[in-house]
């Protein structure tokens, strides 16, 4: 387990002994350039995670990239760095089976610094204008935002993008069936502005439970005790009743009011394009904003795969799609991937050991009618002989075992995604979705064939065990000079 990491510093620490960590020493402009050094450091390949250490104006470092490649997500969650994805994807969806509740402390590095009502200024910080066609600084690009149920007393924590406004005034967008959402709409119905935390600067762990789509009524701080192996400590808000890591680097509290909105975005988003133009959307009024000493600010770039935002969706859709399925006892599930470089958003492939006709149509649905599934557009589901970290394995399941017209099911004005530029403009939010059942039929009409055997499909292709097991004897033999 990752017993040194607890917090953004210790994992930067790791990050530069590992030397996955580049300090950009020289002076940077927060506006435009930082974005352009983080975009080119996107590669491919990904170069090393960034540390702007003097960022144009400000005292505060800006930091980036941590988590941009399977390799600095393995070390965040303390596995060897040359492990292979489905290994950590698996052990992961184990380590998701036990939730650990949070341990509540009296004070922490996060209190070091406070400032109240009219001192407050969110511009304190060097928040980054990503690219020329943002719509402004976005203060939340690899944040996680805390609410609470007012009715179970359910804490949520999401990554929802934030737009800055002004000294005391953010955006923030997120979709209906986001929890944020949830909860939000039980407070307006209450004639209450929602209490709100936004955490800029975390131990990793709670970085990725706050983008992880755990079904509603699950506290991502506890899932992210799961994924340490072990607690995470978190403080009471100064002026919210909300639980917050006590290790991270700025905190902002506040209140979404009612009824109030404001023109948010465009943004340059993961679909790689600046989908969904400028909106009125909800506000975030801040009465309070904590940090601690010579605080680290922390942003992500999005755009075209693969980003920092598409490699950690790979890995957590994955890994919560395994737990989902062991879950509910739906029988078969041998792996799950969300190819990073499609966007993982949209698009997942699901491994099954098939025993029933539907079962591959079942694994579909069942994903997409999850929490996880609300973005997915596209379900893929194989056999489990399948490597479905392989793009033409993939394709050739599809090629050889799918019949459009029987194994693809299609259905319409479903949720999903408000930034798909495939969906017309005014439409965006609802969109078309597919499942792919690339898997062998197992319908009647495939009875066993004398031509293959007494088999229900054609056999593989491969040499008989004989020849085999000659050629193995004799291969010194061959004068082959190749080692296989
Ligand atoms: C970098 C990044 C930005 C995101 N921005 C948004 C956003 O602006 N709005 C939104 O609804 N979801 C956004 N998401 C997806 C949510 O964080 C994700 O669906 C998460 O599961 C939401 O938490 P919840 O399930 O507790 O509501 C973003 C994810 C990442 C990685
Ligand atoms: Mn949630």
């Amino acid at each position: 387990m990752a017993d040194n990491i607890y917090d953004l510093r210790s994992f930067i620490e790791r990050l530069e002994h590992e030397g996955e960590l580049a300090r950009v020493k020289a002076e940077v402009d927060w506006k435009y350039e930082l974005g352009a050094i983080a975009f080119k450091c996107l590669g491919p390949p990904a170069g090393p995670a960034l540390l702007f250490e003097k960022v144009k104006g400000y005292a505060t470092p800006v930091f980036t990239g941590g988590l941009l490649t399977l390799k600095r997500i393995a070390l965040a969650l303390g596995f060897h760095p040359g492990t292979d994805e489905a290994t950590m994807v698996k052990e992961c969806a184990r380590r998701l089976e036990t939730p650990m509740k949070p341990s509540l402390v009296k004070t922490g590095p996060c209190k070091e610094n406070k400032q109240f009502g009219k001192d407050v200024n969110v511009l304190k910080f060097p928040v980054p204008w990503w690219t020329e066609k943002d719509g402004g600084r976005y203060i939340g690009t690899w944040h996680q935002v805390m609410v609470k149920d007012p009715d179970s007393g359910w804490q949520n924590a999401g990554t929802y993008r934030m737009m800055l406004h002004d000294a005391n005034t953010c955006g923030i967008l997120f979709s209906p069936f986001q929890h944020i959402s949830l909860i939000h709409h039980k407070y307006l119905k209450m004639n209450k502005p929602t209490p709100i935390a936004i955490t800029i600067g975390n131990d990793p762990a709670c970085e990725l439970v706050s983008i992880t789509p755990f079904p509603a009524g699950v506290s991502e701080w506890d899932m992210a005790g799961a994924l340490r192996g072990r607690p995470i400590e978190v403080v009471k808000g100064e002026t919210v009743d909300l639980l917050i890591p006590a290790n991270a680097e700025i905190v902002i509290e506040g209140e979404i009011p009612i009824g109030e909105r404001r023109q948010e975005g465009p943004f340059g988003e993961h679909t790689g394009f600046y989908g969904g133009g400028k909106r009125p959307m909800p506000i975030v009024r801040v009465n309070c904003v904590t940090h601690r000493n010579e605080p680290i600010f922390r942003g992500s770039i999005l755009g075209k795969p693969v980003t920092e935002d598409h490699s950690c969706l790979s890995f957590v859709f994955a890994s919560q799609a395994m737990a989902m399925y062991k879950a509910a006892g739906f029988p078969g599930v041998t792996g799950v991937s969300y190819p990073a470089g499609g966007d993982p958003d949209f698009n997942a492939i699901v491994a099954i050991k098939k025993s029933y006709a539907s079962q591959g149509l079942d694994a579909g649905r069942m994903l997409l009618a999850s929490k996880g599934g609300k973005m997915l557009k596209h379900v893929i589901v194989v056999d489990d002989d399948i490597n479905i970290y392989d793009l033409n394995e993939i394709l050739w399941s599809i090629n050889t075992r799918f019949q459009a017209s029987r194994q693809l099911y299609i259905t319409r004005y479903e949720s999903g995604s408000r930034l798909d530029p495939s969906v017309p403009f005014d439409w965006m939010g609802i969109t078309d979705k597919m499942i792919m059942d690339a898997t062998w039929p197992m319908t009647p009409d495939f009875p066993p064939r004398e031509e293959y055997g007494g088999a229900v499909h054609p056999p593989a292709v491969k040499p008989g065990e004989e020849a085999r097991q000659l050629v193995e004897k004799r291969w010194q033999e061959y004068g082959i000079n190749w080692n296989k």
